[in-house]
């Protein structure tokens, strides 16, 4: 790992290593800001006894494709697990039906991996996490979603194998003639990938077609994909003027003011192919991209090769767009090439113009990758503190309520629960002896409850107890009465003092200590006995 890591250093160009300076300087610029305005007090649960600014500051420090793997799980984890809007960017490809979406995800994967056909092709999001690993041999995926059946879910799948199934998954909806708003997740690792993020979505269908019409459910699917936070917009601009390129109303339909949304997206020109023949001309191509220009949607524009024939065999199919894949840099190079020098053929012959500067810096695929990639890894970086805050907040959370899951399971066991009735009978009977003791505690508890001794007695005269024959003795009691009446207590002890429980006992031990030991019986071995 170490080694080819460090060889990639040393392959890279003076200007990408410069960039990737740029990158990790604005990245720590950014945590600096955030520990500013946050100063480092607390500790998280995952990160026991660190900093959560220096655990941030360590993870980008390892490299830009584990931080991206990180990424893509924790955008996982809050869209499947915890039901929230995933923290990190992803760019969202929206576009009218067969604009090339799903094409254009395949160049950022350079591996057939999607559907690929004219007519309806996407009818699910593929939400797509790309990450650059210069150790993998052979490119790597991890396919997941909801509406997958578990044994098509998995780590370490090929890519031919992931291509079944994406083809398969779409075409069964096509069969029930539907869309579906739950994705297909896959995440990319290969050694010829740059790191990237984005959701491919279906594209709108213009007219009413021939079976169910799904034009409604359709924008439904993208504009819950577009409102997502963190949602950025790709939009895939077909190759014809900027008055009559639908996706343009459509997004002003959704997001109400253009200002709101034009700034924030990339645009794409895909299948210039189609428009190099009418721009063929630099004054033609220029008058083409004026309005383009005016409303501030500059594309990136794109040509990728086809096959002639795209209604294969699947094994077939997949061979066969691989190959075209692999060489659709260098053909798109090649056309836009083409179609600048014959720009300059004009203007050397006739006096034309050249493409104006605001569109040729944005010719060819690799252009638009480089942009959405630092567009991408520079969102990633501010967000990164942020979600590192919420996560611990999460996780503490979750603990608390793990927490009382895990006692409220124990009742569930029959051993655990016997144990946990005998504990409390035995903080009961604890509570009994110390209450009929006398404990001062039970006296503040229930203020409302204390009473006389008087009072005491009228209970018990009203209770159960007074209608039954305990005591044979009554004229002898009542004589026993008038003794007591002449003998004078201490006030402590007179009947109209508030007292409860045990300390009523008391009172009424203090009273024979008094009665029997003081006046009558004047034994000591008997008082020792009693009060020892
Ligand atoms: N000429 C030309 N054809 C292209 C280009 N890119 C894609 N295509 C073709 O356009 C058709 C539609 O491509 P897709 O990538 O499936 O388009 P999509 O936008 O994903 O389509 P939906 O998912 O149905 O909305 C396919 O037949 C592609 O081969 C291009 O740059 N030039
Ligand atoms: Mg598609």
């Amino acid at each position: 790992m170490k080694k080819s890591s460090n060889s990639k250093v040393m392959n890279m160009s003076k200007e990408e290593r410069r960039q990737k300076r740029h990158q990790r300087l604005s990245i720590e610029k950014n945590l600096k800001e955030h520990e500013q305005k946050e100063p480092p007090n607390n500790h998280s649960t995952f990160t026991e006894g660190v900093d959560d600014n220096l655990f941030a500051r360590n993870f980008i420090n390892k490299n830009e494709s584990e931080l991206l793997l990180w990424v893509a799980n924790v955008n996982r984890i809050y869209e499947e697990k915890l039901r929230k809007p995933a923290p990190f960017m992803t760019f969202v490809l929206c576009g009218m039906q067969s604009t090339g979406k799903s094409t254009i995800m395949e160049r950022f994967l350079g591996a057939p991996l999607n559907i690929v056909q004219e007519g309806t092709g996407t009818r699910c999001p593929l939400d797509c996490t790309c990450i650059h690993d210069a150790s993998c041999d052979q490119p790597l995926c991890e396919l997941s979603g909801v509406d997958l059946s578990p044994e098509k879910h998995g780590k370490g799948l090929t890519v031919d194998a992931v291509f079944e199934i994406v083809i398969q998954h779409n075409k069964e909806l096509e069969k029930a003639d539907t869309f579906s708003n739950e994705p297909l997740r896959l995440i990319f690792k290969s050694s010829q990938v740059q790191n990237m993020r984005f959701v491919d979505t279906p594209g709108i269908i213009a007219n009413r077609g021939t079976g169910k019409d799904n034009r409604e459910d359709i924008k439904g699917i993208l504009r819950i994909a577009m409102r997502k936070p963190n949602t950025f917009l790709c939009v895939l601009l077909e190759p014809k003027e900027f008055a009559t390129n639908q996706i343009i109303d459509f997004l002003d339909e959704t997001f109400a003011a253009r200002e709101d949304w034009i700034l924030n997206a990339t645009f794409l020109m895909t299948k210039f192919d189609k428009q190099f023949e009418d721009s063929r001309t630099g004054s033609k191509a220029n008058n083409f991209f004026r309005e383009f220009i005016a409303n501030k949607c500059v594309p990136f524009l794109v040509s990728t090769p086809t096959l002639s024939k795209e209604n294969l065999p699947c094994a077939e199919l997949f061979e066969k767009r691989k190959d075209l894949l692999l060489h659709a840099d260098e053909e798109e190079q090649e056309r836009f090439q083409k179609w600048l020098q014959g720009h300059r053929k004009f203007v050397n012959e006739e006096g034309d113009e050249l493409l104006v500067e605001e569109v040729e810096k944005k010719i060819g695929f690799k252009k638009a990758e480089k942009y959405m990639r630092d567009t991408m890894l520079e969102h990633t970086a501010k967000q990164l503190p942020i979600v590192m805050k919420e996560m611990k907040v999460e996780l503490q959370n979750l603990h608390d309520k793990q927490k009382i899951l895990t006692e409220r399971m124990k009742i569930t066991e029959p051993g655990e629960l016997k144990a946990l009735v005998i504990s409390f009978l035995v903080d009961i009977q604890r509570k009994i002896i110390s209450y009929l003791d006398g404990n001062m505690d039970v006296t503040h508890k229930f203020p409302e409850r204390l009473m006389t001794l008087m009072e005491e007695i009228d209970d018990e005269d009203d209770s159960e107890w007074s209608t039954r024959e305990l005591n044979h003795h009554n004229s002898e009691e009542n004589a026993w009465r008038d003794i007591i009446a002449d003998i004078g207590c201490p006030n402590d002890i007179q009947p109209s003092s508030k007292f409860l429980g045990g300390k009523q006992i008391q009172r009424a031990i203090a009273f024979f200590h008094i009665v029997m030991i003081g006046k009558y019986l004047i034994n000591n071995h008997f008082y020792e006995q009693c009060f020892q």
